[in-house]
């Protein structure tokens, strides 16, 4: 596999250089200071390849940008709102220009408001890092009583809107205003920062979008961007939903197995492809991903590898889980990695030129020194390059 690692540009505190040393074969990148909806430039995305090939010296990095994440669906695209049109033409204009600047992998999502969303973004772990985590009880708190959604409260077991209601009494202006901000402040590299009325805006616009209606757009866009994609040799993979259940009685489509199933038959293009995020799919009990690669791992182009684990009782399929160490959560990541590499030497076997899937190791725990330097949540230096040791020993161990 590819060994790649994310960089989120000039103002990501981790230099090019540290890449070099950690052994990062490619950089996952994204111009993230575009607003959502616009078009990518030609000269923007060469002078991002430039600050990722040439280091400050003048002198070649041997690293390349490789894997664009994510070139973002507007709001816009997903409601079908009423310049879907405009943010089409511009995300194909976005395509054009990357392809032109030679980047073929392209990670996307189709989550209705939020992106990846957390409660905890420094949960304290017994050996003194931390972890990322999702409480459930804590987004009962912001749902019911900080957002204040009406009907709320029925999306959760009683149990845990009761809990939350405890909680919510007993929290200080500071926690309140901490808990909005790990939720609706935008985690690195999600689409967009919203406020609170932000999101009640757009909560009245998904009003009138059930699932089916949200899954019709998804189809509407892929059948809009996926013929361009072909004619310009651009792999575009759909990231799930994290996590993959419905949040704020919005629908999330891209949750499981059997929505990716769904996905690859609508639009049936190797162009139309995946990104498999085992800790993202990972939070539902009994995600079978060595079957789930069998089956798909054709339509795989990128990979994102980490753990998590459950914690309490499900309700309506929400759970709360915690990010855990690469190897210690509950997804099986020997037989995932294994499995990624069967998948490889098909490839190879079938002559396919993009036979090396491009891994990464997502998010990671805030370990040593990242506690003091103030990384960005999930993207710490040493706890990713903890996750990516462990990973790349797996890798040599079963090739
Ligand atoms: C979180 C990331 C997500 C991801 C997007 C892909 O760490 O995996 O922000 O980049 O959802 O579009």
């Amino acid at each position: 596999m590819r060994q790649t690692w994310r960089w989120f540009g000039p103002a990501d505190t981790i230099s090019i250089q540290a890449l070099m040393q950690i052994g990062v074969e490619a950089v996952v990148s994204a111009l993230h200071h575009v607003p959502t909806g616009d078009v990518w430039t030609l000269e923007d995305i060469r002078k991002r390849q430039r600050d990722i090939a040439v280091l400050p010296d003048g002198k070649p990095s041997g690293l390349a940008w490789e894997v664009v994440e994510s070139l973002p669906v507007s709001e816009t695209i997903k409601t079908r709102g009423a310049d879907w049109e405009q943010h089409i033409s511009n995300y194909v204009t976005s395509l054009e220009n990357l392809a032109s600047a030679g980047l073929e992998v392209v990670c996307y999502n189709f989550m209705p408001v939020l992106d990846w969303t957390r409660t905890q973004l420094r949960w304290p772990l017994p050996h003194g890092g931390t972890a990322m985590r999702f409480d459930l009880v804590e987004f009962a708190v912001f749902d019911i009583h900080l957002l204040a959604r009406s009907d709320a409260r029925s999306d959760y077991a009683e149990v845990t809107a009761s809990a939350a209601d405890q909680a919510f009494s007993k929290m200080t202006d500071a926690e309140k205003s901490a808990l909005c901000d790990n939720i609706v402040a935008g985690l690195p590299g999600a689409n967009d920062a919203w406020t609170l009325a932000d999101i009640k805006a757009l909560l009245a616009v998904y009003a009138e979008i059930p699932a089916d209606k949200l899954r019709q757009n998804l189809y509407d866009f892929l059948g809009a961007v996926i013929p361009a994609a072909e004619r310009l040799g651009i792999r575009l993979c759909c990231h799930p939903d994290d996590p993959p259940f419905s949040i704020l009685g919005l629908p999330r489509i891209v949750s499981s197995p059997d929505d990716y199933a769904a996905l690859m038959r609508a639009v049936d293009s190797p162009a139309n492809g995946i990104t498999l995020c085992t800790g993202s799919m990972g939070v539902a009990a009994g995600v079978d991903f060595v079957g789930f690669i069998k089956d798909w791992g054709h339509r795989i182009h990128f990979a994102h590898l980490r753990n998590t684990t459950r914690e309490g009782d499900s309700h309506q399929g929400m759970h709360s889980f915690f990010e855990d160490a690469h190897l210690e959560g509950q997804t099986d990541m020997v037989a995932v990695v294994r499995a990624l590499l069967v998948e490889e030497s098909r490839r190879r076997a079938a002559g396919r030129s993009d036979h090396m899937i491009p891994m990464r190791p997502d998010h990671g725990h805030e370990l040593l020194d990242d506690i003091e330097k103030g990384s960005m949540p999930g993207y710490p230096l040493i706890g990713r390059m903890r996750g990516l040791a462990e990973l790349r020993g797996i890798m040599a161990a079963c090739a």
